[in-house]
């Protein structure tokens, strides 16, 4: 998708702090960052939103969320539990679609939030 923003970065066109890419994914710093921590996971592969993915799509949409667990722990914000089993850390996932849903970019992206609180996207 020439005129796609996700894409030039996928195509390293332009700039991004990437922190994690393989041969279907990227995974970048969000530019407003809204947390502590805000990455956007993307396919590489020019997908304009959510709406679009059928079970063709099941298995990238599957590794980008299992991608985030992995990142979660390269980033400090995952899950954990004290000795009285109570949990801390964590972090949130969102794929924003359409206008209603709030998406600016046409290049699907999973959002992913954590650090400590408080921070800009929590509900
Ligand atoms: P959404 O509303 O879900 O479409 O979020 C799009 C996000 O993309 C928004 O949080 C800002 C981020 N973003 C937009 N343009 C760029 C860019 O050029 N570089 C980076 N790193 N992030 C961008």
């Amino acid at each position: 998708m020439t005129n796609c923003i996700f894409c030039k970065i996928a195509a390293k066109q332009i700039p991004a702090d990437i922190v994690y890419e393989d041969d279907e994914l990227l995974v970048f710093k969000d530019i407003h960052p809204a947390a502590p921590v805000h990455l956007l996971v993307i396919p590489k592969e020019h997908v304009a939103t959510l709406s679009e993915c059928n079970g063709s799509h099941a298995a990238m949409l599957g590794r980008m969320m299992t991608l985030v667990p992995q990142l979660a722990a390269e980033h400090g914000c995952a899950v954990s539990y004290d000795e009285q089993g109570q949990p801390g850390g964590g972090y949130k996932t969102l794929i924003n679609s359409g206008p209603d849903g709030g998406q600016e970019v046409y290049h699907l992206h999973l959002h992913m939030y954590g650090g400590p609180r408080p921070w800009k996207g929590q509900r």
